[in-house]
């Protein structure tokens, strides 16, 4: 298992639309992250910035290779354009974050 950590941009006044459409994740989405090798995944906000970062453990990393191509994570990144920053094929804007420490 390896753990990825990235962040990513929401623009201002969205932060309980954000939260909202993540309690209210679509089920196929929840599988095909799940089936994608996903676990332990989750989303926090900086307050103050307005910055989302992302963590999660990945059973095998080339597997998420073939996640921006499938439909419903299309869908899903269209969906959520309007309240984050994206690239122009609609995936969010997400850069790589470098673990520093590891506490087990
Ligand atoms: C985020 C973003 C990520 C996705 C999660 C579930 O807002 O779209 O790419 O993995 O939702």
């Amino acid at each position: 298992m390896k753990k990825r950590a990235f962040k990513m941009q929401l623009f201002d006044g969205f932060v309980s639309e954000y939260k909202k459409r993540h309690d209210e994740l679509w089920p196929e989405l929840e599988q095909l992250l799940k089936e994608t090798g996903i676990h332990e995944y989750s989303i926090f906000l900086d307050e103050e910035t307005n910055a989302l970062f992302g963590v999660m453990d990945v059973e095998d990393e080339t597997l998420l290779d073939k996640l921006p191509e499938h439909p419903v994570m299309q869908k899903w990144w269209k969906y959520m354009g309007d309240i984050m920053e994206s690239n122009p094929d609609n995936s969010p804007v997400s850069v790589g974050l470098k673990e520093m420490f590891y506490l087990k």
